[in-house]
């Protein structure tokens, strides 16, 4: 097992596009498990591959308290989704900074699991809040980026202030 590096916001490789994944091998297994492992150890409930320098369309996200419900997300595709949600959001990339962030209420994925079987999952409130979170880091995206351009300023002047002063 292996701590991996998490990318920090503005970083330019956090707006990188993954790949699907093809091959399902031990590799890939190995990857997930640094990861799962990445995540708990920054207490976070979600992480997708871009973060830790991956392009490659895999998330692991454990919305649990106990920390032993681990979902393996790889491939996802939104097939469907309705209503909106707001939700006080952080994220591993942008340390120290929460706002609030309006989503889809409920959505629905195919994916594939760590084996290549192929899956799906309706998820509400929390998980679904997640599941799209960690879904645009997969195209790039920050959540920093649906805020108002004024937010996004702030944020990065307050980063860079912070970056300055060590
Ligand atoms: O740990 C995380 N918490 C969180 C809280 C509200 C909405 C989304 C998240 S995901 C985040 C981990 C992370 O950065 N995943 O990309
Ligand atoms: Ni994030």
């Amino acid at each position: 097992m292996a701590l991996l590096n998490i990318l920090k916001y503005p970083d330019p490789r956090l707006h990188k596009v993954a790949e699907p994944v093809t091959c399902f091998n031990e590799e890939l297994s190995s990857l997930i498990r640094n990861m799962a492992e990445t995540m708990y150890e920054s207490k976070g409930i979600g992480l997708a591959a871009t973060q830790v320098d991956i392009h490659q369309r895999i998330i692991v996200i454990d919305i649990s308290e106990e920390k032993n419900s681990l979902i393996t997300l790889v491939n996802p595709t939104l097939k469907n989704y309705s209503g909106l949600q707001e939700y006080d959001e952080g994220c591993l990339s942008v340390p120290g900074f929460f706002e609030t962030v309006k989503r889809y209420d409920l959505v629905s994925i195919d994916y594939q699991d760590e084996h290549g079987q192929a899956k799906s999952l309706t998820a509400d409130g929390l998980l679904s809040v997640c599941i799209q979170h960690e879904m645009d880091h997969l195209v790039g995206k920050v959540f920093v980026e649906k805020l108002s351009q004024l937010k996004q300023q702030r944020i990065k002047k307050k980063i860079s202030k912070l970056l300055r002063s060590g």
